[in-house]
Order: C-alpha cells, then sequence, then structure tokens
C-alpha cells in the first residue's frame, strides 16, 4: 500500500473562523471589553448627530472623518441627548466622570449610537468608532451591535522619529501625528538634533542651522570599522522654523499628541561644534557636520561658555514646545575628549566628581536644574544614571532593561524602548536578503507584540514607576518617507496594542490573521507604506512528506497571492491562488513551491519559498 504522509503547511479551518469572530471586531489596540450584541446599525446620511459640544477635539474628529466620507452629519438640539431617538449617534460626555482615566465607553444598538468620554478619552472613543466605520477597507457603514469599554494601559504611548540622519517634511511628520492619533499613542518624540544635522531654528544662534543643519555628502551602505567606506558626494541638509515648528505642535495638541523634543547633550553633538566650535575642549580644532554614522570622539566641553548656550537653547525649545518633558539626549557621549582635556581634569578634581561619567552626570543634573526652574522635566536615555542620576529625571531604557529596571528601584519613572524587545524599529522585519539595508538587530511583527514593558523583577510599588513604552525609528539607513512606512507598519500597530492594551486580551493570532490584514488595507488606502507581511499560513522552510495540503490567507484584506512551482519567482503572471492546493512530489524529488503577496495598489510582500521534500 502507498504511504503517504498528509503535510498541512497550515490549516485555516474558515467554519471554525465563521464561529468565532474577532473578538475585538478588527480595532487596534484591542479594547479592555468588546460585548457583541445582536444586529447592526446601519449609518446613513439620514444618521444625525446629537452632542453640546463644539470647537472639541474629539468632535472635530468626528466631523473631519466624516467630511472626509463625503457623509456630512446633521446635529440635532443636544436637549436629546438621552433621548434614545433613532438613527443617531450621540456624543457626550455625559458619564464620564465615572469612566477611568482616558477611558470611553460606546454602545451601539440597531436604533442608536453613544460614545461616551472626556478629553482624550473622548477622541479615543471617536479614533474607535472611526475604525469600525471603515472595516475591511470598503468603508461600510453597517456597524455590528456593541458594548465597548476600553481605558490604556500606560500614560505614556510614545513614538519617536529621528529627523538629524534623515530629514522628514512638515507634511509628512503630521501624517505621522496622524496615524499616531490613529492607534491612540500620545507622545511624539522628535529626535531633533544628533551629530549628522541640527534641524530647529534657534534664533539666537543661527549658525546652528546655517552650518549645523548642512553636511556634504553621506556615507552609503551600513557603517561599518571598514576604511573603504564610500559616499554619495550629495549635499544633504534642511531643518524646521520655528513657526513650522509651532504648526506641528498645534497640529498634534488637536490629536491629543504631546510632543517630547529632543536636544542631544553632551554627545552626538558634532554638528554644533561644526558651528560653534567653542562649545568645544579644543575650540581652534575644525569640526565638520557627521557624514558618517556612529559616534564621534568629539562633544561639548562642560565649560560655563556650553552652560549658557544650552540654557538659552532649552528657553527657545520651551518656549515652542509646551509639554512637561524635555528630551536632554544624554546618550553614548564619547568620554576620549574629557579625557585629553586638563580644563576637564581640573574640573573633576575641583568638584569633587569620581571620574568622566561623574562629570557627565554633573553636566546633566546642571541641565536638569535648570530645565526645572522652568516648570519643566527631564528625559535622558539610560546613560544618564552612570555617575549618579539626576533627581526628577524619567528615564528611557534603550539598552535593554536593566537600566528602567535600575531607575524604577530608584523611584524614577521610565519609558521603556529596549532594542531587545523589538522597539527598534531599524532593526530588520525577516531575515530575507529581500530586506532592505537596516541596521542590523532582527525585530520581527512578533517580538514587538510579545515585548511587556513591565518587568517582573519589579515590586509591585516599583512596577508604578514604569509610565509607558515607546519604539524608535532612527533613519541612518531610511533615507525617504517610503521606507519610514515600510519599517513602521506593521510593526506599530504591535506597539500600539502593547502599550494600550491588557495583556489578557492580546492574541498574536487573532492580531495578526484578522485584525492586521483589515488594518493594512485601510492604512493602504490612505496612501501608507507599508511593509506587506507574506502569506499567511507560510514560512521559509523545508517540509517533508508526498502530499501536500496548502491552505493560504492574504497578509492584507483583499490582497492576492501569486505562487509558482516551477522554480521562478512568482509574480503577477503567474497563478493566483484561490483555493487550497493539494501538491504530490514523487518519491526523490522536491519542489519549490513560492508565493507573493501583491496588494490592491500594487504594493508587494518579498517572495516565501517552501521545499515540500520527498527525498
Ligand atoms: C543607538 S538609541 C543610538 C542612536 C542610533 C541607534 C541605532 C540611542 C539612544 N542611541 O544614536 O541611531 O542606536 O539603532
Amino acid at each position: 500500500m502507498k504511504y503517504t504522509i498528509i503535510i498541512v503547511l497550515i490549516l485555516l479551518n474558515t467554519s471554525c473562523i465563521a464561529q468565532s469572530p474577532d473578538p475585538y471586531m478588527g480595532i487596534i489596540p484591542a479594547p479592555v471589553s468588546v460585548k457583541r450584541t445582536n444586529g447592526e446599525f446601519i449609518y446613513s446620511h439620514e444618521t444625525h448627530v446629537i452632542s453640546q459640544l463644539e470647537n472639541n477635539r474629539a468632535m472635530n474628529a468626528y466631523l473631519n472623518f466624516m467630511h472626509s466620507r463625503d457623509m456630512e452629519t446633521k446635529k440635532l438640539s443636544s436637549a436629546r441627548e438621552g433621548g434614545g431617538y433613532e438613527n443617531t449617534i450621540t456624543i457626550t460626555e455625559d458619564g464620564a466622570d465615572a469612566l477611568p482615566a482616558d477611558g470611553y465607553k460606546i454602545s451601539i444598538t440597531e436604533k442608536n449610537i453613544r460614545i461616551v468620554g472626556k478629553g482624550a478619552g473622548l477622541f479615543y472613543g471617536i479614533q474607535t468608532f472611526i475604525q469600525l466605520i471603515s472595516q475591511n477597507n470598503n468603508y461600510s457603514m453597517v456597524i455590528p451591535c456593541a458594548e465597548i469599554e476600553d481605558y490604556p494601559r500606560f500614560p505614556y504611548r510614545g513614538l519617536h522619529l529621528d529627523v538629524s540622519r534623515h530629514f522628514f517634511s512638515v507634511a509628512f511628520v503630521e501624517k505621522y501625528i496622524d496615524l499616531m492619533a490613529s492607534y491612540k499613542l500620545n507622545n511624539f518624540h522628535w529626535h531633533l538634533t544628533d551629530d549628522q544635522g541640527w534641524r530647529i531654528e534657534i534664533r539666537k544662534y543661527p549658525k546652528l542651522t546655517s552650518v549645523g543643519s548642512k553636511r556634504a555628502q553621506s556615507r552609503v551602505g551600513r557603517y561599518g570599522p571598514d576604511s573603504t567606506a564610500l559616499f554619495d558626494n550629495t549635499p544633504y541638509g534642511g531643518f524646521y522654523t520655528q513657526d513650522e515648528i509651532k504648526e506641528v505642535v498645534a497640529y498634534a495638541t488637536a490629536r491629543y499628541i504631546n510632543i517630547v523634543p529632543e536636544i542631544e547633550m553632551p554627545g552626538h553633538s558634532i554638528e554644533m561644534l561644526a558651528a560653534y566650535p567653542e562649545l568645544s575642549c579644543e575650540p581652534d580644532k575644525k569640526y565638520k557636520v557627521g557624514e558618517t554614522w556612529g559616534g564621534f570622539d568629539d562633544v561639548l566641553c562642560p565649560s560655563e561658555t556650553t552652560f549658557k548656550f544650552m540654557e538659552n537653547v532649552l528657553t527657545e525649545v520651551m518656549e515652542l514646545f509646551p509639554g512637561k518633558y524635555i528630551h536632554i539626549g544624554g546618550d553614548e557621549c564619547n568620554k576620549v575628549a574629557w579625557k585629553k582635556s586638563k580644563y576637564c581634569q581640573q574640573f573633576i578634581k575641583e568638584h569633587d566628581l569620581k571620574d568622566e561619567e561623574g562629570l557627565q552626570s554633573y553636566f546633566i543634573r546642571r541641565i536638569e536644574k535648570f530645565v526645572n526652574s522652568k516648570g519643566r522635566s527631564i528625559i535622558g536615555w539610560d546613560e544618564i544614571l552612570e555617575g549618579g542620576v539626576a533627581p526628577n529625571a524619567t528615564i528611557m531604557s534603550w539598552r535593554g532593561e536593566k537600566g528602567g529596571i535600575a531607575a524604577a528601584q530608584q523611584n524614577h519613572h521610565v519609558i521603556m524602548t529596549p532594542g531587545s524587545g523589538g522597539l527598534y524599529f531599524d532593526h530588520r522585519q525577516s531575515k530575507s536578503d529581500q530586506e532592505p539595508l537596516s541596521i542590523g538587530g532582527y525585530a520581527p511583527l512578533e517580538k514587538t507584540y510579545a515585548y511587556d514593558p513591565v518587568p517582573a523583577v519589579l515590586s509591585a510599588e516599583e512596577q508604578k514607576n514604569i509610565i509607558g513604552v515607546q519604539a524608535n525609528v532612527w533613519t541612518e539607513y531610511i533615507t525617504t518617507e517610503q521606507k519610514v512606512g515600510y519599517m513602521l507598519l506593521p510593526r506599530m500597530l504591535a506597539l500600539a496594542e502593547v502599550a494600550w492594551t491588557p495583556p489578557s486580551n492580546k492574541n498574536y493570532e487573532d492580531f495578526s490573521e484578522t485584525r492586521i490584514p483589515q488594518q493594512l488595507a485601510r492604512l493602504d488606502a490612505k496612501g501608507w507604506d507599508y511593509r506587506v507581511p507574506v502569506a499567511i499560513g507560510l514560512k521559509d522552510s523545508i517540509v517533508r512528506g508526498s502530499e501536500f495540503n496548502i491552505e493560504l490567507k492574504p497578509s492584507v484584506a483583499g490582497a492576492k497571492i501569486y505562487y509558482t512551482i516551477d522554480g521562478y519567482l512568482p509574480r503577477e503572471t503567474d497563478m493566483e491562488y484561490i483555493k487550497p492546493l493539494h501538491l504530490s512530489v514523487p518519491a526523490g524529488k522536491e519542489m519549490i513551491f513560492q508565493t507573493i503577496v501583491i496588494a490592491a495598489s500594487g504594493k508587494r510582500s518579498i517572495v516565501t519559498k517552501t521545499v515540500l521534500s520527498n527525498k
């Protein structure tokens, strides 16, 4: 009798999916509680809105969305709030006081919809409602009946963008902020200065931009120890004027997003030295704005000139950014220059500091004192713990969780952003050589999703110091807006769920196989670039056997999967996967099954290759 092994690469039992629909109704981040009830609400041109909120950010978000759908809603008198009128949507603060911080409630019945919340909470309720109404990318206006109750896990839900290594326009930054708001992130960490370019106009020091924002050329390819570096021979620059900054701050505020500006010191600052060499320990030396990646030996000298200069810079920065936090960097400060400098060595002795780390700590404390005197607080990268942490600083733990744990134990607030936790979106998303140039580390979607910002080693009391989580988009190798999209999405959606959703509600299968495909289709329609995930149900691998059942699902709603078994790269001229395949491989042979996912917009996944082997 013929011996056959049936290997099921994936079993996506559709009847099973039908029986247990996505418990979160497509919403990312998954809400705290979703209770489905029978029936659906049909949103139409006849639906009236009832609200007494005027000039309200949540209400504006709702009206703008409806306007973009050509669904202007007629307003009914707010006196009807709570009256149970049919075919209405009530948007109200009434009853919001009983909700948790930044929480909201939505009830959808066949007759009407009621969204309750206050401030940011109501705004998040509207974002959830918008996701419900734009599902499956067909902008269906049919909303299943449900009761949703929701609030965030962490108060700080951050996303960073490095605009120094590569510069991104105001329009793009605003698009980025919009995206954050859709997924309930609330802190935009704007990395405005670094060795490779100063990007914010400072009126008192015009050379910061006229000199410091421009580099003569950029290093090509991955930075390494080799001395055969290639450069692109192309000048690069860009900065934001103060008026542009004000515009972005207002744009973010309208979406309940706080901006955390970062001004790097005392390291990552050679662009400042190029503009104002008197800030260095060797003022007669010539400095140029960084053209390569990685660190530089020359950093700010802890002199009175430097402190005065930085205070003046920070004064202008604080006038532009109204938020509580000013990020002062503090990472990777090379100590070479301080070790060589007589002035620094004398300073260490005179101030009874232990060593150069003590000097770094002195530097940060002094800046903190100034920032605190203006009623603001500093955030710094975890290096600011070295040599003793500034008294009121919040720590961003990026070199793993160690710094964050130590800071939480010392009763400092902590934002977790470890590269090792899948939160560095400059790391590659798969091990395929079809991925674009990236900085090195490996952070697939699943890894980001699995991250938990609260280390178990902390006591319950210490855990309260973890105020949130953030992902970072460093742009040494991200030269275009399109590539920002590619590196950001879909991982940012995983970040949103890590930051918002109670851990017990997290479900990677539902997230990656049901909600991500819907959301990606929605983002595609909005013009976002993103990494098209590979077909659901396949991984690059070898599978052994003679008979193979293959069941796949597109990773973006509405996308098509094409495949080949002839060894050639699949493209849209190949067979389209429509229904489960059954492939037989004779004894001693191998068949190479390759797939590509192509979204309606034409965006393509990498090609997967599965060897079906009967050898
Ligand atoms: C480390 S994270 C840096 C950045 C780089 C990044 C690249 C941090 C505080 N410093 O300057 O861009 O790695 O992944």
